[in-house]
């Protein structure tokens, strides 16, 4: 498998209403929109940044795995994504090598991604998500 490029960093908020006008009216990024991710219970928020983007992730429920980030963390840095050209191809490899996944499967991302993540015992204590662009 190959990890093309950084697709987006995923970062935990308390409130996405609350920490937009960091990123769109001091950091001046582009701001793409907001769409609610059910499977992940999370809603999330795109900012544009060259070829990557920044995430920010609010929790839907009590037990969504950001909730549970925060409690224990605070806001901040959650993830780091990387884009892949097969993510089906991508999780085979990686059960190959060994490496610890959460997701066996591809499960549905935001903007019609294809996602995966890697166990963070697995990365280095770094949260690792792998996606395939337009793939669900
Ligand atoms: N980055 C790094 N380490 C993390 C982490 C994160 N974001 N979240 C949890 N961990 C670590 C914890 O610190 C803990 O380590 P220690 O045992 O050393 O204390 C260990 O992982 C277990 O954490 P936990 O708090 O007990 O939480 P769980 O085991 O219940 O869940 C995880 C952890 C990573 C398996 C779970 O959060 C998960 O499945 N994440 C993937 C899905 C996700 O995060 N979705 C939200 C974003 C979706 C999107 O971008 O669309």
């Amino acid at each position: 498998m190959k990890a093309k490029k950084i697709s987006h960093v995923g970062i935990a908020v308390k409130s996405l209403d609350a920490a937009l006008p960091l990123y769109r009216d001091v950091l001046g990024m582009e701001f793409e929109g907001t769409e609610e991710v059910a499977e992940q219970k999370v809603r999330v928020a795109f900012f544009i940044s060259g070829e990557s983007r920044i995430e920010l992730l609010e929790a839907t429920s009590e037990d969504s795995p950001v909730a549970k980030f925060i409690e224990k963390n605070g806001e901040g840095v959650h993830h780091l994504a990387y884009e892949v050209d097969d993510l089906s191809e991508a999780i085979a490899a990686l059960q190959e090598q060994g490496v610890r996944l959460i997701d066996t499967e591809p499960r549905r991302g935001a903007h019609g991604t294809a996602i995966a993540f890697l166990h963070p015992k697995a990365t280095g204590g770094v949260l690792t998500e792998l996606c395939q662009p337009g793939k669900h």
